[in-house]
Parts: structure tokens; C-alpha cells; sequence
């Protein structure tokens, strides 16, 4: 499979609703997609790297150069067996690891597609069908914050996670428990505390969380596995498992007892499916984190969760949570029953609609091997 040529573009998409997390709101996103053009067939992903360097330092603006200069000339005119040989041809570049998923997983789609097989079987999937949760922003009042937590349940979704801030944490779960004292429930905090808070985030214990989310330094693992010693609630880490190697260190030491894998943020499909089986050797669950993402980097999600060990419901929800009209047909729907179908179809099981893509491409630009 020869990679001839790579097409970059930025789309713009409003999101149905402001997203805002303790990092900031996002009204709009600025979505990087990928096309790698293989021998007549074209693999697509997504770039989930941010509007703003908040979650992580890379961002929109950071990746473009990035593919442009390094990722894209390190694999254009290579002829390639696997999307597994991607990384190697990739790792002269330090970080910048969500611009690496992006054309890593290009290839992966592209792979599955010449080889007519779904994506899903080709990642060593197994599931046919995969339990989805929600991921529910700070709101402008906890009113709103309930309407949205009703809907969610109305619509079946197996799991709520809120955001979490100082000044919007215990007084807040308190009031969803006291509605909803059941329901499977988690917070993410996106790196709002610090170590000196511990007395405060064991207040969090009262409320029978699933788990609490990066509630440190987003850098930090050695000081998350000193909270977790103080705390009953798991942790779950999502900002500081950036390699299978940052997986396999705060297993070791005890930082987390649950891990979200984002397939962005730990550099494409092969370092997130070492880092499940890792979890997997030593019976540590995993979830599938989102992004915000378009219906191509929600498929890729989607792939990823048939995995055996994603038994936790992912942040992996339906289309129409984040858009008016989603760039993939058919949408991403979740049943009743909270789960999302698999597809067997080659590929991802979803068609990329390239009109709208054009019409929502505000750049773009393709790159060949220089003769
Ligand atoms: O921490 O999981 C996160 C969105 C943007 C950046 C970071 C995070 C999130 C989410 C949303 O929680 C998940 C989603 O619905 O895509
Ligand atoms: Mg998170």
C-alpha cells in the first residue's frame, strides 16, 4: 500500500451547544482532517488536537506544520504492509502526538478499506456493540446541568460524567445524587486541583463515583498515585497517559485503577491498543475518551471501543449531541439500550459525505513526495 499523496484541511463546525470544562468553553471547533491517498483508495482521520493549547499544548495551529513539514514527507512514497509500521517512520519527531494519530490512522482507514475489512476486526475488535456515557459540561446554573443529566438518561445512556471546577464540584453532585441516587455517575476535572486539596476531593468519596478524572496536573502521575492512596473513589487518568509507557507507570505505582484512552492524545491506534492490552493483562478497565469529534474521529472512537477491555462506557456518544448535521452517513445513533451497533462493512462502516467536507473547508492543502 503506497502512500502517494496527503490531503490536509481545516473544516469549521458550530457545536449544537458551548462545551466547557475547567479549562475553558468552546462554541466552535476548528477540526483538522487527514486524507492519505493510497493506490486509488482513501484513508480518512481526524486531527482531535484543540482550537486552544488548553487540554494539551498542541493544538490546531501546531499540527498543520507539523504534517505539512515532518509527518507527511517521513511516510509519502513509502510502500507499506501495516498502518503498525507507521510510528517507527514517525518517531524522529518528539511529541506531537495527536498530529501523528491523525496521519497514522489515515493509513489504518485506508488499510482496512484495500484489504476490505472493517476496521474494527483489523484493530483486533470483538464487541458488536459498545456501551456509550456521556460527557456533560460545566453549565450557566445546575438547573441546566439537570435538564441535560435528564435527557441523557431519557435517551438511554448508560453512564453521566460531569465536569468538574472548584466552586461547581460537591455542591453540585450533591444535588444530582440526591435526584438520581443510582445511576452510574463520574467526574472529570480536567487538572483543577492541586495536592494540597486532598481533604476537599475526599468530600468527592461521599458520592459513589465510578471514578474521578485527571484531577491533577495534567504532566503529573507520581502525585496522582499519593491521591489515590488517600482516596476511596478510583482515579481515572486521562491528560497523563500519553504512551503505553506512561500506562504501564501508573499501574505500577498505583496512580489510577482505571484509564481513558484517547486514541489522539497517545499518538494513533498501535500505542492506544498497547495500551489497552497492558490494562488488560492486569485487569485494569478502559473507556474510550472523546474529543469533541466530528463523525470521522467518532468512528475511529467507535472501531477502537469493540476492543475486549473497553468494558467501561466511553465518552463515544451520538452525532447529534455535538451537530446539526454530522460530516459521516449514516450518523452515529445510540439505542435505547444506551449502546452503539457495529458496523461489518469494510472500513469504518460510515461514508465520509465529501461534498459537505468541501463546503466546510476553509483550507487546504495536499502534499506529494518532492521529486
Ligand atoms: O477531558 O475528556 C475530556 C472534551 C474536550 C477536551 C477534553 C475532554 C472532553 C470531554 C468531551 O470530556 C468528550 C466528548 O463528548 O467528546
Ligand atoms: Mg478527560
Amino acid at each position: 500500500m503506497k502512500i502517494e499523496a496527503i490531503t490536509i484541511r481545516e473544516i469549521q463546525m458550530p457545536l449544537v451547544h458551548f462545551f466547557e470544562t475547567s479549562f475553558g468553553r468552546t462554541y466552535r471547533r476548528r477540526i483538522l482532517l487527514l486524507t492519505a491517498h493510497c493506490e486509488g483508495v482513501d484513508g480518512w482521520a481526524e486531527c482531535v488536537a484543540g482550537e486552544d493549547p488548553f487540554y494539551s499544548s498542541e493544538w490546531a495551529e501546531s499540527a498543520w506544520p507539523t504534517i505539512v513539514r515532518y509527518l507527511a514527507p517521513a511516510v509519502l512514497g513509502k510502500d507499506l504492509d501495516s498502518a503498525r509500521e507507521c510510528p517507527a517512520l514517525l518517531a524522529r519527531v518528539r511529541g506531537h502526538r495527536m498530529a501523528k494519530a491523525a496521519l497514522e490512522n489515515a493509513v489504518w482507514d485506508a488499510e482496512a478499506k484495500q484489504k476490505k475489512v472493517s476496521l474494527w476486526k483489523l484493530l483486533g475488535g470483538t464487541r458488536t456493540e459498545i456501551p456509550c456515557g456521556v460527557s456533560i459540561g460545566i453549565q450557566d446554573s445546575v438547573e441546566q446541568l439537570m435538564e441535560k443529566i435528564e435527557t441523557a438518561l431519557a435517551a438511554g445512556y448508560g453512564r453521566i460524567k460531569v465536569k468538574v471546577k472548584p466552586g461547581w464540584d460537591v455542591n453540585v453532585l450533591e444535588q444530582i445524587r440526591s435526584r438520581w441516587a443510582d445511576i452510574t455517575l463520574s467526574c472529570d476535572a480536567n487538572s483543577a486541583y492541586t495536592l494540597d486539596q486532598v481533604e476537599h476531593l475526599r468530600d468527592f468519596d461521599q458520592f459513589n463515583l465510578l471514578m474521578i478524572e485527571q484531577p491533577l496536573w495534567d504532566d503529573d502521575i507520581f502525585y496522582h498515585a499519593r491521591l489515590q492512596k488517600q482516596l476511596r473513589s478510583a482515579i481515572c487518568l486521562d491528560e497523563s497517559i500519553v504512551s503505553a509507557r506512561a500506562a504501564a507507570t501508573a499501574l505500577d505505582i498505583g496512580a489510577c485503577r482505571i484509564i481513558n484512552i484517547k486514541v489522539g492524545r497517545v499518538g494513533g491506534f498501535t500505542e492506544a491498543v498497547k495500551i489497552h492490552n497492558i490494562c488488560q493483562s492486569q485487569k485494569i478497565p478502559v473507556w474510550c475518551g472523546g474529543m469533541l469529534e466530528s463523525g470521522i474521529g467518532r468512528a475511529h472512537n467507535i472501531a477502537l471501543s469493540t476492543l475486549p477491555n473497553f468494558s467501561l462506557p466511553g465518552d463515544v456518544s451520538a452525532s447529534q449531541r455535538y451537530w446539526k448535521e454530522d460530516i459521516i452517513a449514516p450518523e452515529v445513533t445510540v439505542r435505547s439500550q444506551g449502546t452503539i451497533a457495529i458496523s461489518n462493512e469494510a472500513g469504518t462502516g460510515y461514508r465520509i459525505k465529501e461534498d459537505l467536507i468541501e463546503k466546510l473547508t476553509v483550507r487546504k492543502e495536499t502534499i506529494r513526495r518532492e521529486a
